[in-house]
């Protein structure tokens, strides 16, 4: 089932936190005519500091050059974290093509603004939030988080995310990431437009804010969503993590089932073997 559009935003290849496989899985089980890389796939900022490229993170690039290669049109907006590529806006990249930032038709007519978001960074009053990312404490959660989940999944199997719960305490604090979303569908009304899609502030949302739909793609770091928009034109956000999750729970009661249905099956032959040899 091929859907019309594509976005995403926030990977941050090449750091430690970046969910390449879980990505690499999700672009191979999606098609649509359109790909949107709404800002921060690659993560210059550290890979100047240091190396950090395993093959899942190739495979991510793979992926999307060969959507490119197959024919899907795919638009990348570069966010602060790959504003390297800010300086090839308007050039053809490998059948990508590099916009600061972009005017969408959806299928049911709505005009939307496509932008990353971190232009509005100095307009949201009191972002102490923002100090969390790209900084050494932000980079340290990120390191830390597959250290925890390593000993979390032990014990409850379950993926827990650190910096998703640290995030949503300084949330709770300064509430930055209300206030980015109303300044971002202030400024889309103010545009002209029907709505926004962004992210920047790794947060997922698809919600109406004063008669403006406002989209965010959340990330691939904390979260692992993408929104998709249908033919009809509807959006949806897809929580692949969440996904995966509840497959995996269900695999594991199955596999529970199974286990005890076989010993159940043991216990009756062995009581059959047991009548036999009386
Ligand atoms: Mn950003």
């Amino acid at each position: 089932m091929t859907d019309r559009t594509i976005f995403l935003s926030d990977v941050h290849l090449g750091t430690r936190g970046c969910r390449a496989r879980l990505l690499a899985e999700f672009l191979a089980k999606h098609e649509a005519e359109t790909l949107y890389l709404v800002g921060d796939i690659v993560d210059g900022w550290r890979l100047k500091k240091g190396w950090h490229w395993p093959e899942d993170h190739n495979a991510v690039i793979q992926a999307i050059l060969e959507k490119a290669r197959g024919g899907t049109r795919v638009i990348f907006i570069p966010g602060n974290h790959d504003e390297v590529f800010r300086d090839y806006i308007g050039l053809h990249l490998g059948g990508i093509e590099l916009k600061r930032r972009d005017s969408f038709v959806a299928a049911d007519g709505r005009r939307y603004l496509v932008t990353h978001g971190d232009e509005f960074d100095a307009v949201v009053a009191n972002a102490k939030w923002l100090a969390y990312l790209g900084d050494s404490a932000y980079a340290a959660l990120i390191w830390l988080n597959p250290k925890i989940n390593m000993v979390r999944r032990l014990w409850s199997h379950r993926y827990w995310s650190l910096s998703k719960w640290s995030k949503q305490q300084v949330k709770q604090a300064v509430n930055y990431i209300c206030k980015f979303e109303e300044v971002l569908a202030l400024d889309a009304r103010q545009k002209g437009f029907d709505g926004v899609i962004c992210g920047h502030i790794h947060h997922a949302s698809i919600r109406e804010i004063g008669g403006i739909r406002y989209i965010n793609t959340g990330d691939w770091v904390e979260s692992c969503t993408a929104v998709i928009e249908n033919a009809a034109g509807e959006m949806r956000l897809v929580d692949w993590e969440a996904r995966k999750n509840r497959q995996f729970l269900l695999e594991r009661r199955a596999r529970k089932r199974a286990r005890i249905a076989a010993q159940a099956a043991g216990v009756e032959r062995t009581a059959q073997l047991e009548q036999e040899a009386q």
